[in-house]
């Protein structure tokens, strides 16, 4: 639903007026130079570059004059206190880590956004009866363990320290041990859970990593829902032998089972009764992986989403049986594992309300749409009232290095975020 820019009466300039674009893309410069050599930007969950991104960060709000600390779960949180009343904390914030190869903006624009209207209000001396807290949430990329949004989930109780070594990354590094590695202390991670009667509200601002804003010319989304994620990890174990020696009614590849699952799993989501679910499989390797040898071992990552829990399940139980049936044609064995599951999150109409009165008061005309991507806010969406606004992608690319939204299109974004606070601070609801 697009919303048309209230009529034009001439509107007083608010503090938002002074949101500067070149300090947003100066933020964005310094943390896009923190990445592993070649495309786009790598800098993986609890890596040295994130913590060093993190500490970016840190800097600059301790610059501002704001207590700044990063607790056990790796997530930093700055704070300017409120001279009110009111003790419950209106926050803003995302993510600092990249997918392999990925873009500067995903999440990075949030933090961004974050430490821009950090530095209007202390500029600007603007007064407000809250606490307000800006975060940087840690390892909110799935890509290394599987697992999204780790940080924000420890920080809203969803993951606890016990579940942290039962994650591993590709070279059999558990979460726990990344952790250590960095200087946090996984054991403690349960310490660093919220407390909801903290907190009144948190909004993140987030690029939409789909087309819906920029098809349609708009600078503004805000979103109702956020998609859910089931992930799996499926193994297909045939028999690795000659290429050239083995008949074709005497083969057990897993590579064709596993291509089989591929495509299946394409069919399912394309299914007109599943419509609103998406599967895609973006990692798959092979073993032994010798152009002369039938592949033995196929290990594939399945990542099933959609805005209704019940047709996601659904649809990855529906993929699990159909992925052993694949497999028991071909006298190969398979083992499907769910290694994340993440429900849907809709988001509470009274927060959209104030980001969209907050669009209305500077004429920007906006746009209510889902969020096919999770995000942070989905699992601190579990125990504080929760706000997500977009603004446009480029050709609707992210999770890629040709991820791009112009400064001009992020600043109208964040001037509606302060804008947002500034209505949060002052309302009971
Ligand atoms: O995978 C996602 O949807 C998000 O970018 N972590
Ligand atoms: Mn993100
Ligand atoms: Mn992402």
């Amino acid at each position: 639903m697009t919303t048309a820019a209230a009529p034009g009466a001439s509107r007083p300039a608010g503090p938002d007026a002074e949101v500067d674009g070149g300090r947003i893309a100066a933020h964005l410069a310094r943390f896009a130079a923190l990445s592993e050599p070649g495309p786009g930007c790598t800098r993986l969950a609890f890596s040295p570059l994130e913590r060093r991104a993190h500490a970016v960060f840190a800097r600059h709000m301790a610059g501002l004059g704001l207590a700044v600390g990063t607790d056990h779960a790796g997530n930093t949180l700055a704070e300017l206190p409120g001279d009110g009343d009111a003790s419950a904390a209106v926050g803003t914030g995302s993510h600092l880590d990249t997918v392999p190869s990925g873009g500067g903006y995903d999440g990075i624009v949030g933090v961004a956004a974050a430490m821009e209207v950090a530095e209007v209000i202390v500029r600007a001396g603007i007064r407000h009866r809250r606490p307000w807290r800006f975060v940087a949430f840690a390892a909110e990329e799935g890509a290394r363990f599987g697992q999204a949004c780790n940080g924000s989930r420890m920080a809203a109780g969803l993951t606890s320290a016990a579940d942290l070594p039962g994650f591993t990354d590709r070279d059999g590094v558990t979460m726990a041990d990344a952790m250590a590695a960095v200087g946090l202390r996984p054991d403690l991670a349960d310490r660093s859970r919220w407390r909801p009667e903290e907190w009144h509200a948190f909004v993140e601002l987030h690029i939409e990593q789909g087309e819906v804003l920029r098809s349609r010319g708009l600078d503004v989304g805000v979103v109702d829902v956020i998609s859910g994620s089931t992930r799996l990890r499926v193994r297909a174990t045939g028999r690795a032998t000659h290429s050239g020696g083995t008949p074709m009614h005497l083969r057990r590849d897993a590579m064709v089972v596993a291509a089989e699952c591929v495509v299946r799993g394409d069919a399912v989501a394309r299914d007109p009764a599943r419509q609103g679910a998406r599967v895609t499989v973006g990692r798959l390797t092979v073993e032994p992986g010798s152009i002369t040898t039938i592949p033995g071992e196929v290990e594939f990552f399945v990542d099933v989403r959609d805005v209704d829990p019940e047709r996601q399940r659904a649809t990855a139980r529906l993929l699990a049986r159909e992925f052993a049936e694949l497999a028991a044609a071909r006298d190969v064995e398979l083992v499907t594992e769910v290694i994340a599951d993440t429900p849907p999150v809709v988001l509470p109409g009274w927060v959209a309300d104030h980001t969209r009165a907050a669009a209305d008061g500077l004429g920007l005309p906006h746009h209510v749409l889902p969020s096919g991507a999770s995000h942070d806010i989905q699992q601190i969406g579990h125990i504080i009232p929760a706000g997500l606004l977009f603004v446009p992608s480029e050709a609707g690319l992210s999770h890629s290095p040709d991820e791009f939204t112009p400064t001009e299109q992020i600043v109208p974004g964040v001037r509606v975020l302060l804008r947002t606070l500034l209505r949060l601070d002052g309302a009971d609801r």
